[in-house]
């Protein structure tokens, strides 16, 4: 189906029905909250029953944006519901905790490019920096005005799946809707503050422990770093986020790789400065992504899981070489 077709037909949804249940996919990130909760304002605001349904508790530096007034983490027995929005899941994988017992159909918005289509409608649209923007798009095609609550929400969703604006996937429509989004009343040095300057201290020791122990391989284009989950427990912290991203920002690293011992699996995070394509990898191993940042779950254990990692991109150091 055209984009513009997809994105009527959901518009039309939304119009003509009154009972909404939004999921970010599990244990959801900047993006995921911060377009539930821009979707759920506008939804509210053109009268709909509209709640977020989230079994994950906010990381602590989205935890700043007021959801209460729609998060839930369980539902009645005989809920009714005209249609489930999914927002920023690949798959339905990514659902799975949540999905049980519902039996309205599937909206589908999403800018994964390995997103597989699974809603009874869909918007997929991997040009898109964030499913923020295309939350944005909806959100005007919805007629309804953009509030100051909206637009933080939105701003959020867009700064942190961009890196602040940094990674390839940032465009010229990214900023346009970043500048307009500025322009509503957001407090840009507060959203800043909560995302980016507000690091636990027992995150940052965990952060630090962790990273001490990094090995590098393939001449250094390879940063491979590893939680296990008696890291978590002597530091009393189970955020890992932002450890990747921190082994990319090395000099010769093209590809940083994050492995989690987390709930009985091995859980693999992986960022690449844009040379070598990161989802190509984790669609190998029934995972998703995007060329910067993509992810797996394995069963083969922390040591079988680094050597297989280290095996699929030994040869990047010699990439690293031809670009200086
Ligand atoms: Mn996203």
């Amino acid at each position: 189906m055209k984009r513009t077709m997809m994105k009527n037909s959901i518009v039309e949804a939304i119009v003509q029905h009154h009972d909404f249940l939004i999921m970010p996919h599990m244990h959801p990130d900047g993006d995921a909250v911060g377009s539930s909760l821009a979707l759920a304002l506008a939804l509210e605001a053109l009268g709909k029953n509209v709640r977020v349904f989230s079994l994950d508790p906010i990381p602590y530096d989205i935890a700043f944006l007021k959801t209460q007034n729609f998060w839930v983490s369980t539902l009645e027995a005989d809920v009714a519901l005209d249609y489930v929005i999914a927002l920023d899941a690949s798959d339905e994988g990514r659902l799975m905790d949540r999905l049980d017992r519902l039996k309205a159909p599937l909206i589908n918005i999403d800018h994964h490019k390995t997103n597989t289509g699974y809603g009874a409608l869909n918007w997929v649209d991997e040009t898109a920096s964030a499913t923020g923007e295309i939350i944005f798009e909806l959100i005007k095609a919805l007629d309804v005005p953009l509030s100051a609550a909206m637009a933080t929400a939105l701003y959020v969703a867009i700064s942190t799946d961009t890196g602040s604006f940094m990674y390839a996937n940032t465009t010229k429509r990214t900023h346009l809707i970043a500048g307009e989004l500025l322009g509503l009343g957001i407090d840009l040095e507060g959203i800043n503050r909560h995302l980016y300057q507000n690091i636990p201290m027992n995150k940052f020791r965990l952060n630090a422990y962790v990273l001490e122990k990094a090995e590098f391989h393939a001449l250094g284009g390879l940063g491979l770093a590893v939680v296990q989950a008696e890291d978590m427990k002597r530091f009393n912290c189970t955020n890992t986020d932002n450890i990747v991203e921190a082994l990319r920002n090395i000099d010769s690293v093209e590809v940083a790789v994050l492995v989690v011992e987390r709930d009985g699996l091995v859980k693999v995070s992986m960022r690449s400065k844009g040379a070598v394509d990161v989802s190509e990898i984790a669609l190998k191993y029934k995972g998703g992504g995007h060329v910067n940042a993509a992810g797996f779950s394995s069963e083969l254990g922390i040591e079988e899981t680094k050597d297989r990692i280290i095996k699929e991109f030994s040869a990047i150091g010699f990439r690293t070489d031809h670009h200086q």
